[in-house]
């Protein structure tokens, strides 16, 4: 039951808290947003923007558990030796992401940040036509992949596009600092731009989930600059629903 909080989604509210109704937004139906974008394009900071919106509660990518499983930095040996533990990772995320797009939130929107369908269609992607993912792992991860969405697919009402260029991904990469992440190369956030471009950036993204629309933003202008360029994005994205 959605809960008094919530009970002002569609009045009395102003500006990004209202939430037009487009035909996706029918009274009593939760909605789901992905956010996606490549490393660091800004996801995380526009959800923590979108969590201050009365009706929406957020969900990040659960990189913490990805830091410790069974006392282990599982991401942390995937960047520091793919070839041996990209398999096992994306296999992970896959399992951390579907348990996500299924938890239950009290709040009429739900804003997930990335999904099971980038790590497929970009990182898994990327892995594999780099060499580092051979076939048998690769069509052994695709394989569980089509299984697990067939059997219980995630809810996707919009994806955001959160698109910055590799450039300024690797500056606010190493502004962030994860020290995870050190190993990451200007190269290979090219290589993930592309896959993104292949699959969000252009009109083929069409046939890949059924209608979900897809809406591109301009991340490469900075929010640290510009204090109103948040609150233009979210009405933006509720807009769409
Ligand atoms: N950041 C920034 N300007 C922006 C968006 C983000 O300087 O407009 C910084 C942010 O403070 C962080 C880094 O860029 O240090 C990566 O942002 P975030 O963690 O949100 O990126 P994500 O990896 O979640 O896409
Ligand atoms: N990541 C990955 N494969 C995925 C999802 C995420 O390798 N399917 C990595 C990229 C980043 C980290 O996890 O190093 C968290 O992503 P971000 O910083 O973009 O939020
Ligand atoms: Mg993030």
């Amino acid at each position: 039951m959605i809960g008094r909080k919530y009970t002002d989604l569609r009045h009395g509210r102003t500006s990004a808290e209202n939430l037009p109704s487009r035909g996706r937004a029918v009274e009593g139906r939760k909605l789901r947003i992905v956010v996606e974008g490549n490393i660091a394009s800004g996801k995380s900071t526009l959800l923590s923007k979108l969590s201050r919106i009365n009706s929406v509660e957020i969900m990040v990518e659960p990189v913490e558990e990805w830091r410790n499983l069974a006392g282990g930095n599982l991401i942390g040996r995937m960047y520091e030796d793919a070839k041996r533990w990209g398999y096992l990772f994306q296999s992970y995320v896959l399992l951390t992401m579907m348990d996500l797009h299924h938890k239950q939130v009290e709040a009429p929107v739900a804003v997930l940040e990335r999904s099971v369908y980038s790590a497929r269609y970009c990182f898994v992607k990327n892995l594999h036509k780099s060499g580092v993912m051979d076939d048998m792992e690769h069509e052994c991860y695709c394989q569980w992949f089509d299984l697990v969405t067939r059997q219980s697919p995630p809810q996707l009402d919009l994806i955001v596009y959160l698109r910055s260029s590799p450039e300024v991904c690797y500056q606010r990469l190493q502004e962030r600092g994860r020290k995870e992440e050190k190993p990451v190369t200007l190269e290979y956030l090219q290589a993930l731009h592309e896959c993104y471009e292949d699959w969000l950036g252009n009109d083929k993204h069409h046939s890949w989930h059924g209608n979900t629309p897809v809406l591109v933003i301009d991340g490469n202008e900075d929010c640290k600059l510009n204090n109103t360029l948040h609150k233009k994005h979210c009405s933006n994205i509720l807009s769409h629903l």
